[in-house]
């Protein structure tokens, strides 16, 4: 039975982070397929409920607050509220978009664990983890990295190595180094609650080896199977946090829950807020039914790196608890690169979508149209903006942007946006008319087995089909001899437009609204598709508007430049030295710092790079020599306050006797400035 033979479907799209905006490498994976899918099941008339939501827990976030010198709360509303406009924008049609800090999930999570804690699943387990001794924390996940030791990839974390993506615990990684202090961690013992997922491995095995080998993508089930093929281990649901959903036992206090054990249920929370503003019963999408003919398909859209956790452990909490059903596929998608590079949000490679929404005001077909033609399926793929340029200029505006403007045009032209019926329809006619038919169900085909990019070219295809009939018939040039013909292929390709105006409604929503505006009708479903009777004669069609522009070379430039900038700031930022040797506590207490102010400052003669300055330093006035000419002129600096070490052995400099050091901070370009307290402080004070 085909997958979109169903009656009910709960469709998710994986919960992002709320610790940073989102790049066209989070929609390749997880959103515009999850889009396309659930717009073609609404177009079928299908009971489906799109849920997602930010994931407000987890290393993830803290640290990220940690970075910014913010809460943990000031991120998460940032961010949710940044990835939800991003979303909307974009077209992204989740039924709901929750997050996961609201009570209702916290409440549900708690139950859950408590489910699974009182039909005795987890296994209680003293025993050492890594410990942070400068930030008093324990280490999971994000907050500490390594080597990974299946594929030795560098800055594996705790919990998963995102290169290979194995899963993984902190003490399996070679090397560890706190993400906190950079320092090696010690091991300290504390208390946690794990599933043990080698129990389920049996039941996993057969569920997902034997049950889905012909149901999941290729690159999924090898994922899998190379997992349970290694064997799975007990995995800890608790953590020592202080940020999350807490742990609802009494000797667990300040323990939070595992992140990927709350994020999941995020789903099902959100679904229970939908239902809640919907007057639905999200049992019906969740749970179980008394007949397993009235379960919900429930698909998960994610991608690469989330696999395990969707196919392996979600899964494996649901089969505890019992009442729910699982997921019946997850087409996970591989990475998208970005101009022969892998998209990274540290080194700021990436196209932000914030960024494309106001460099590219109303173009959000076209980065959907783009990214869905080639969408990482089965292997990685690649986003170049030349080839975005190409795509929009040679498919969007010249093929579909072209046909429909050409009909309209000339409609308006010769039959004030009439559609009438002339001559009657020659086999020409009735042979596109029976090409046409043929679109809807392959389409259809392409996006029930998940393969998104072909269902897009198959569109695009139609489109070709009308741009074509029209230049063959070349209505212009008939127009004089034969009006009567020109209304017969004026009224063909304008059934042509109306069925592109169906077909693109799950991938171009924005377009496809406009093409129905265009032609004056109300938007039709899927089963509507590939009629030749879609406008009826006399319909007067509305006005011509513009559907698609060419991506100027500048444009394209202007985004290459872009990314090239970011690339030279980054090299910058790894050009800074690596750390020295420690040295001792007391090797720093050696040194005198002061708080001094410069009082007089005079030209070294005969030097380019030579200051002489007088300086207040509170103990007495003395003279320095400072090599900072070339960026301080010597009026600019006198009331500077600045920081000196004033017990540095004198040194004679061109003839001038220096006693002291100003502490300068020099960047990878050579820049200097002075290392100064902010609001003025007494001079004499000391700097440790
Ligand atoms: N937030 C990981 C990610 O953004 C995680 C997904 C949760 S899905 C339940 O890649
Ligand atoms: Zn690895």
């Amino acid at each position: 039975m085909s997958n979109l033979s169903k009656k009910r479907y709960t469709i998710t799209s994986a919960l992002p982070y709320a610790n940073g905006p989102l790049h066209i490498g989070h929609l390749a994976g997880a959103y515009i397929p999850g889009d396309i899918f659930v717009r073609f099941l609404r177009l079928n008339n299908k009971d489906v409920v799109y849920v997602c939501g930010s994931d407000e827990h987890g290393a993830a976030i803290t640290i990220r607050a940690k970075k910014e010198g913010l809460t943990p709360r000031d991120i998460i509303d940032k961010y949710n509220k940044q990835i939800k406009d991003s979303f909307q924008e974009f077209g992204i049609s989740f039924d709901i978009y929750h997050r996961t800090s609201e009570p209702i999930h916290h409440e549900l999570s708690q139950e859950f664990f408590l489910n699974l804690y009182e039909k005795g699943e987890f296994i209680e387990k003293i025993s050492e983890q890594y410990y942070d001794e400068e930030f008093n924390q324990f280490l999971a996940d994000r907050y500490i990295t390594g080597t990974c030791p299946n594929c030795s990839a560098e800055g594996a974390y705790g919990d998963q190595c995102e290169k290979c993506g194995t899963s993984l615990s902190p003490t399996d990684l070679i090397k560890p180094k706190s993400t906190l202090s950079g320092k090696t961690p010690i091991l300290r013992e504390t208390k946690h609650w794990y599933l043990p997922l080698d129990k389920y491995q049996p039941w996993l095995e057969k569920w997902l080896i034997e049950g889905k080998k012909e149901v999941l993508k290729s690159n999924v089930f090898g994922q899998c199977s190379s997992w349970l093929k290694s064997g799975l281990q007990p995995r800890s649901m608790t953590r020592d946090l202080d940020w999350g959903v807490d742990v609802p036992l009494a000797e667990a206090e300040g323990k939070k829950l595992y992140v990927w054990l709350d994020a999941p249920i995020g789903y099902i929370s959100a679904t229970k807020q939908w239902a809640i503003d919907n007057n639905k019963n999200w049992e019906h999408y969740w749970k179980k039914q008394a007949n397993p003919e009235d379960d919900s398909t429930l698909i998960h859209f994610i991608g690469k790196d989330n696999i395990v956790f969707h196919c392996i452990i979600f899964p494996a909490i649901l089969h505890a608890h019992g009442e729910y059903i699982l997921p019946d596929n997850v087409p996970a998608n591989e990475f998208l690169n970005l101009e022969g590079d892998k998209l990274s949000t540290s080194r700021n490679h990436a196209v932000w979508l914030h960024e494309y929404l106001e460099e590219f005001p109303g173009k959000q077909d076209e980065l959907r149209y783009v990214l869905t033609s080639i969408l990482p399926e089965t292997s990685d793929s690649e986003f170049t903006w030349k080839d975005f340029q190409s795509r929009v200029n040679n498919e969007l505006v010249a093929i579909l942007g072209n046909f429909v403007n050409r009909v309209m045009v000339l409609s308006h032209k010769y039959f004030d946006g009439k559609v009438l019926i002339g001559s009657p329809y020659n086999d020409t006619d009735k042979a596109v008319f029976a090409e046409l038919e043929k679109y809807p169900a392959l389409i259809e085909q392409s996006i029930g087995n998940y393969r998104f990019r072909e269902a897009m070219s198959q569109f695009i295809n139609a489109a070709r089909l009308g741009n074509k009939y029209l230049a063959d018939e070349e209505p212009w040039k008939v127009y004089k001899e034969d009006p009567e013909r020109v209304k017969t292929v004026l009224n063909v390709a304008t059934q042509i437009v109306a069925n592109l105006a169906i077909l693109a409604q799950p991938f171009l929503p924005k377009s496809a609204t406009k093409l129905f505006d265009m032609l004056n009708l109300e938007a039709k479903g899927w089963d509507k598709a590939g009629s030749s009777d879609l406008i009826a004669t006399e319909q007067q069609l509305g006005a011509v508007q513009l559907l698609f522009e060419k991506i100027t070379d500048e444009q394209v430039e202007a985004q290459l430049t872009k990314l090239a900038e970011a690339k030279a700031s980054n090299a910058k930022v790894i050009t800074a030295a690596p750390a020295k040797e420690n040295i001792t506590f007391d090797d720093f207490m050696k040194l005198d710092i002061r708080i001094g102010t410069i009082i007089e400052a005079e030209k070294v003669a005969k030097t380019k790079k030579l200051l002489k300055l007088t300086i207040d330093t509170g103990i007495d006035h003395r003279t320095v020599v400072s090599g900072i000419a070339e960026f301080f002129k010597p009026e600019d600096i006198i009331g500077k306050q600045v920081s000196i070490l004033v017990n540095l052995e004198p040194r004679e400099i061109k003839g001038i006797q220096s006693q002291g050091m100003i502490l300068m901070a020099e960047d990878g370009d050579g820049r200097l400035d002075f290392v100064n307290p902010n609001a003025g402080i007494q001079p004499g004070s000391t700097v440790r």
